[in-house]
């Protein structure tokens, strides 16, 4: 659909109250306004009174899962954390084959309902439960291989950016192509270049099968090394929680308005590395700003030598970048995106310098 028609369908949307989608029209009057999210659990839970809704439903009247914490997403219920999601990294099981270091991971598709926002139920497809999937970690020049085994009720591949062969590449009709629910297979091929790369499901329809969550982060680290930081992935995404083909969500890390809620604890003088990945489904582009402060940008990480010094990055889908700062003032300081209407709808947050 083109962006035009996704706009009108969006306003349409917005003056209906349909369904779930009755939480977006609260979510953009009620912000930036403290209690956004309360006011987005309530309206979520008295608009929408049955479960299912085509795979977007509200519990949050019931309570189930809240534990009395109404207005935020609860990451017992979600069983991942955007906070850990930050600085958690899956470096495989390392084993020496034929004098050589071979780095193997294991991808496991499940279909699995997300909270992501307030009350603001998605039925996700994910790798190994969460949304993004695990930031995978290997070293250039490593023997990278990937066992994937498909749990979900619909075929999947993973797709990994980089440079192999045609047969490693996940993609349908070629090599393995589409693994079959129940199915599972082997991906191996070299880690380079080193830089940050990502990957996702490569089963049509493409769209869908990005924007339901299979993707994640992928990191080549350069063999010597960078400079030791602090480091944070983000991964930013979005959500049709009504099937319009346009985003009712956006985010960093899936839930909305995580960072805002918990912001992001750094150190003062500290340098602070991002691993930022857009794969945001239906939307042209994608940003990344930072408030009073600018950082070095280095596109796809695959250069030791910034590009820019900068304080905002636009991207496509598939793009990425690494960005390095550091921190000059202690307190509170905003990032979001520079697309005003997806900072609105909870790609919104803060880093908290402290001493
Ligand atoms: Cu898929």
């Amino acid at each position: 659909m083109k962006f035009g028609d996704k706009k009108i369908s969006r306003r349409k949307l917005l003056g209906t109250a349909a369904g779930a989608t009755a939480a977006i029209p609260f979510l953009h009057e009620s912000l930036p306004h403290q209690g956004a999210h309360d006011q987005l659990a309530r309206a979520a839970g008295s608009e929408h009174g049955a479960e299912g809704g085509g795979g977007v439903s509200s519990k949050a009247h019931k309570g189930a899962g809240h534990r009395g914490t109404v207005g935020r997403v609860d990451p017992r219920v979600n069983g991942f954390d955007p906070q850990e999601i930050l600085r958690d990294y899956d470096r495989g099981k390392l084993v020496r084959e034929g004098g050589r270091t071979v780095r193997e991971f294991e991808l496991v598709a499940e279909d699995k309902e997300i909270e992501v926002a307030p009350g603001v139920k998605y039925a996700a497809w994910t790798y190994n439960g969460r949304v993004p999937g695990p930031t995978l970690r290997a070293t250039e020049g490593e023997r990278v291989r990937v066992k994937f085994v498909n749990g979900s009720n619909h075929p999947h591949t993973i797709h990994f950016h980089g440079i192999h062969r045609d047969l490693s590449d996940g993609i349908p009709g070629v090599g393995v192509g589409n693994v079959e629910p129940g199915g599972s297979t082997v991906y191996e091929f070299e880690a380079i270049p080193f830089g940050l790369h990502l990957y996702h499901c490569h089963s049509t329809p493409l769209a869908e099968h990005i924007a339901k969550g299979l993707y994640g982060a992928f990191i080549i680290d350069p063999k010597k090394g960078r400079p030791q930081a602090d480091e944070l992935v983000m991964v930013m995404n979005g959500f049709d929680t009504n099937f319009d083909l346009g985003n009712e969500i956006y985010a960093v890390n899936t839930v909305a308005f995580a960072y805002q809620d918990k912001p992001v604890q750094v150190k003062r003088g500290q340098l602070v590395r991002i691993y930022l990945v857009n794969i945001l489904e239906f939307d042209l582009l994608n940003s990344f700003h930072t408030h009073a402060n600018f950082f070095d940008f280095y596109p796809t990480g695959t250069r030791l030598e910034p590009r820019d010094f900068t304080d905002t990055v636009v991207m496509g889908q598939g793009e990425r970048g690494i960005l390095e700062l550091r921190f000059p003032f202690t307190g509170k300081y905003m990032f979001h995106a520079h697309v005003s209407e997806f900072a609105d709808l909870g790609w919104m947050g803060f880093f908290e310098v402290t001493d």
